[in-house]
Parts: structure tokens; C-alpha cells; sequence
């Protein structure tokens, strides 16, 4: 019998055994359900809700889901009760029709009778998901191209710098279009809905990420670019990176995982599973959390390090992998809950969104320690971030937030002489620009004179199908608003057509912006020039269908935003 079902036995036994009072009680006062349907809804859970609310429901990003958790006050009395308190009837209203607190709706996305199990399956106690061991990841691990059967240079004529790897989520799929060109050169089978893609320090490979935890690996020099080595590292997971200091070039990948908490250490070339290193833990309040789910991951410049983020816990463990064999960890405890971040402009600092906190959490990667912890308006949620140097407070680190209608610029550090006057300014909020909530990603580039936020979490349909752009010369200047959907000439679909991630070309020129439309709708990127803000190619084809994140080759490498 598998490893992994042995565990899921015991756990269950041990559940049984033990005659938990809630579980108990759980299950008798829970809505009936057949097996079938059991299975139906772990399966829409698992794809729709998991990522919010966590396997295990313990709540994240979204409400806590067990059946009998409660929330009370100072004097102990219950202010908010679990989903059996809440019944049948309002689940069913917050999951069609979404919440104040972010929580989008889902009318348009699960049938009326999706929406009656999901509400029934809520109020029933959660399962335990099976483990999933170094030997589970080993037997996934498949090498389609041999290292020695690659080219050994590149056989294909595109300018590989300004390759942009899409995201085709609801097919799991991810297009390679050319950037000179806007042409499709390939479009490669990953897993189910990938999250991100992330390059190699040579800009060789692309690592792709699906939220199933199976890592693609691209070799960007074959004459078709396509996947040669594959690996899955668990159930659930969004986060990928490479080993990118000196000497170290190509040499590992690291992937995250949600369930089960853990992240995995492969070779580079070939996704063969080295080291996997659990992250179950103690939170930054000091009490055990079964399930901190592996966030955003990224690769220091300066050190073999990667800063790998802790979703529950709050603490940004910086993982060096100069010796795998002896593995060196340094805890930062930062605020919950962890989710995505990036670099200030000197890649000396690390800052993250702890976002039930409001909070940007900053780690100082060359001292190893907690530099900042900025309190923000309502769920940051910067995606890498943006850089720039603001005209009267010098370098600034840009966030966006899903849960208030600014955008926060924080005050980085800087070594240089020329910006010594805005140290008075370092990790304070020196400005929030007016924007709407439900926004996700933000951009600029170094060349650049705009930046760019969107909304696509709006409940506003033009709210969400368009994008906000500042002059960064003149912050006070009313913002041009582009509505993308309508700029991109597609026919009207039910759908809405969320406007979402803007990523600049390699040369700083154009801003690539995704249609995220409805599950079967050909949608499109467009591609505004950024000088003008004008239209400059709607890149479409019908197997675009729901492009989300886009990532320039160039600016991924070397994460410049
Ligand atoms: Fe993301 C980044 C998790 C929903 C598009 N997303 C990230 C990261 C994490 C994360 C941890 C940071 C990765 C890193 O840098 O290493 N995302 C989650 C979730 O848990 C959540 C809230 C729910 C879920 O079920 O997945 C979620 N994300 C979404 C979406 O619905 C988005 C908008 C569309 C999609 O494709 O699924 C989406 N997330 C993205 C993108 C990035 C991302 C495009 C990378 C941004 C970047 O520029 O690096």
C-alpha cells in the first residue's frame, strides 16, 4: 500500500479514535450528502476555494470554513460563528454573490446547484488530504529530453530576451508568444491552471508552475520551445524560482507548495527531486498551524539564498543552498498571512504582503533580518511590486491592494549617494494614490514614465475590464483610465473580460495586459505602447482562452519591475 494512504488511514483512525466532540457534532447537525456528491464538491473545493480558505479551512486569505470555529471577543463573546452557524441559506448568498471582504462571486462561474452542494460541503467536516513523500515526487519525476539530446545552442532565430510565457489557465496551458513579433511560437501542455512562470539566471529555461504541483520545465532553445523534464511536487502549489547567484547559474530549482506544506529542491536541468522540507510550524504567535502553506519564493542575487515565504506562520525562512546535503535556514518571523511580494530596486530587500495584517513585511537579505514592518491599508496584495524613484520622496516600492481604493508607495533604501536626503522617508508610507479596491498587479519599469495598476477583482464590469495609468513625473496629474476590454474590439461575451497583470516588453516600450474572460471565451492580450498609451496589437487566436500572467523573459530574469 502507498505511503501516502497509509498516512490518510491513520489520520482518519487516529480522527475516529480519538471521538472528537466537534467532529461529532459536526457531522450530525451537517447537511446530508451522498458519496458522488462528496466527491464533486472536495473536487470544486479543491479547484475554486482551497486557495483562499486553505485545505484544512483554517482560513487565510479567505474566512475561516470549519463548521464550528468561532470568532469572540475581548469578553468572550461569539462575533462571527463557523459555517454551521451561518446555515444553508447564507452560504449559499455569500458564495453567489460575493462579500464586502473580498470574497468575489461566484454566480458566474458555478451553476445554482454547484452553489447548494458548496454550501452543504462547507458545513461538513474537512477531509484530511493525503501526504505526499520524497519517493511520491520521484516517482512523478519524468525526463522527456535528455540534458545530453538538447542543443547545445540556440536553434531557433527568435530574440528569446523579449519571449513572453502566458498563462492559458482554464486549458492548462501556457502560450510562448514572441514579443517582436506578437506570433504564438508554441503553445505547451503544463498542469492544471498555472500559476506563475519563472526563468533561469541564464534565460534558458522557463519553470512553470500549475496549481495541480506539476513543475514544467521549457527549454527556450529548442527550435519549438517545449517541456523537457517534469516533476510533480504535491497537490497544490503556486510558487517556483532558480538558483540565480554567481556559481550557482542553472543549477537548482525550488518549487512551493500548499498541500502538503513543504517545499522541494531539484536539479535544474532536469526537475530531479533532491531534498523535500516541510513547513509545518509554529506561527509567529507561537502556536502550531498543521497547514502553512508555501507563498512567494524568490532568488537573491547576492547570496545562495532564496527567501521563501510562509503563508500561515508569517516567517520568511531565507534557505541557503550552497550545500543542499546540510541545509542552513534562517527564521525571520514576520505577520501573517504571507503571500506575494518582490525586490526594492537595489535587490537588497525582500517585501512581502502579510495581508491579514495589513502589513508589508521587508527582510533585509544581506544582514538576514526583519528590516521593516509597514502597516498599509486594507490586503496588500503588490504582486512583485513596483519600483521608482518619486519626485519628492526619492525610491519608492509600489503596492497595490485587493481590499481598499489606494495604491501604497513605501520608501526603500538606497546606497547611493544621490538619494542619502530621503532616508527620513525609509519604510514610511509616503504617499497612497486614489485608486479602486480589487485590484491585483501593479508595474513600471526603469524606462519608463507610467505606471500602470488594475482592478480585475472589481464588482464594477468597467472597473474591472480596464487599467489605471499615473504619470510618475507628476503623481497629482488625473490618471488615464484604458478601458482594455473595449479597446481590444472582441465581441461582447456574458463574461467578464477582467483586465489583468500588466507586464512591460523587454525594452521598457510596451505594456502587455491580459483579458481574463470566461472559461470557453477566445479572449486576448493587448498590447498598449506606452508612450502614447495607445493600442498597438490585440494579440489574439482562439486557443487564447483565459490568458492571466505574462512574463517577459528579460524582466523575469532579472526581476526588474
Ligand atoms: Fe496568484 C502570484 C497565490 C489567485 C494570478 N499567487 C501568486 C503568488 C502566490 C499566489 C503565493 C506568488 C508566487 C511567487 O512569486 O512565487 N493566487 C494565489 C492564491 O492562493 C490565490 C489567492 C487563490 C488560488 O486559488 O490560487 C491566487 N492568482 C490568483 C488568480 O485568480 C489569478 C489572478 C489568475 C490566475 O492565473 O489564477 C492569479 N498570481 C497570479 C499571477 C501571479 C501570482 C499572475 C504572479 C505575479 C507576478 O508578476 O509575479
Amino acid at each position: 500500500m502507498k505511503k501516502s494512504v497509509v498516512g490518510m488511514l491513520a489520520l482518519t483512525a487516529m480522527a475516529a479514535a480519538m471521538g472528537s466532540a466537534f467532529a461529532q457534532e459536526a457531522a450530525k447537525a451537517a447537511p446530508a450528502m451522498t458519496a458522488a456528491e462528496k466527491e464533486q464538491a472536495k473536487k470544486i473545493y479543491f479547484e475554486r476555494c482551497a486557495g483562499c480558505h486553505g485545505v484544512l479551512r483554517k482560513g487565510a486569505t479567505g474566512k475561516n470554513l470549519e463548521p464550528h470555529w468561532s470568532k469572540k471577543d475581548k469578553d468572550g463573546n461569539v462575533t462571527e460563528g463557523g459555517t454551521l452557524k451561518l446555515g444553508q441559506q447564507r452560504l449559499e448568498k455569500i458564495i453567489g454573490y460575493g462579500t464586502d471582504g473580498g470574497m468575489v462571486n461566484f454566480d458566474d462561474i458555478l451553476t445554482k446547484e454547484e452553489i447548494t452542494l458548496m454550501s452543504k460541503y462547507i458545513q461538513n467536516t474537512p477531509d484530511v488530504p493525503p501526504e505526499y513523500s520524497f519517493k511520491d515526487t520521484m516517482d512523478s519525476w519524468k525526463v522527456i529530453v535528455p540534458v545530453d539530446q538538447r542543443p547545445k545552442k540556440q536553434m531557433n532565430n527568435f530574440n528569446l530576451n523579449n519571449m513572453f510565457s502566458v498563462t492559458l489557465r482554464d486549458t492548462g496551458e501556457v502560450a510562448l508568444i514572441d514579443g517582436d513579433t506578437k506570433e504564438i511560437r508554441s503553445i505547451v501542455k503544463t498542469g492544471y491552471a498555472v500559476h506563475i512562470s519563472r526563468l533561469s539566471a541564464s534565460g534558458r529555461y522557463v519553470y512553470v508552475i500549475g496549481r495541480d504541483g506539476r513543475l514544467s520545465l521549457i527549454d527556450l532553445w529548442m527550435e519549438k520551445p517545449a517541456v523537457v523534464a517534469e516533476v510533480k511536487i504535491g497537490f497544490d502549489a503556486r510558487s517556483v524560482d532558480t538558483s540565480k547567484f554567481k556559481g550557482f547559474e542553472d543549477k537548482y530549482a525550488v518549487a512551493g507548495s500548499y498541500w502538503p506544506p513543504q517545499f522541494v529542491i531539484m536539479d535544474g536541468d532536469t526537475l530531479k527531486p533532491r531534498k523535500v522540507v516541510s513547513t509545518r510550524g509554529m506561527t509567529v504567535d507561537g502556536e502550531y498551524h498543521p497547514e502553512p502553506r508555501v507563498a512567494s519564493i524568490v532568488a537573491s542575487f547576492i547570496k545562495p539564498e532564496w527567501v521563501i515565504n510562509i503563508k500561515e506562520t508569517g516567517q520568511i525562512l531565507l534557505v541557503d543552498y550552497s550545500d543542499i546535503e546540510n541545509l542552513k535556514t534562517t527564521t525571520v518571523g514576520s505577520a501573517k498571512f504571507l503571500h506575494d511580494g518582490g525586490w526594492d530596486a537595489s535587490k537588497r530587500y525582500f517585501l512581502v504582503a502579510a495581508n491579514a495584517s495589513n502589513k508589508i513585511a521587508a527582510v533585509d537579505t544581506k544582514t538576514g533580518k526583519l528590516a521593516a514592518l509597514v502597516d498599509t491599508a486594507k490586503i496588500p496584495h503588490p504582486g512583485r511590486g513596483a519600483n521608482f524613484v518619486h519626485p519628492k520622496f526619492g525610491p519608492v516600492w509600489a503596492t497595490g491592494h485587493l481590499g481598499a481604493d489606494v495604491v501604497t508607495l513605501i520608501s526603500t533604501p538606497s546606497d547611493d549617494k544621490k538619494y542619502a536626503k530621503y532616508k527620513e522617508y525609509n519604510w514610511k508610507v509616503v504617499q497612497e494614490m486614489k485608486h479602486v479596491p480589487g485590484n491585483l498587479f501593479v508595474k513600471t519599469h526603469p524606462k519608463s514614465k507610467h505606471f500602470w495598476a488594475d482592478a480585475p477583482q472589481n464588482p464594477d464590469k468597467d472597473l474591472a475590464e480596464s487599467v489605471a495609468v499615473w504619470d510618475m513625473a507628476d503623481l497629482s496629474k488625473p490618471k488615464a483610465i484604458l478601458n482594455v476590454a473595449k479597446d481590444s474590439g472582441l465581441p461582447p461575451t456574458k463574461a467578464v473580460k477582467r483586465a489583468v497583470h500588466p507586464e512591460y516588453s523587454a525594452d521598457g516600450k510596451e505594456v502587455w495586459i491580459s483579458l481574463w474572460g470566461g472559461k470557453t471565451d477566445q479572449s486576448a492580450v493587448v498590447v498598449y505602447d506606452d508612450a502614447t498609451l495607445k493600442v498597438k496589437k490585440v494579440i489574439t487566436d482562439p486557443k487564447m482562452i483565459t490568458p492571466t500572467g505574462k512574463f517577459n523573459v528579460y524582466n523575469t530574469q532579472h526581476d526588474i519591475y
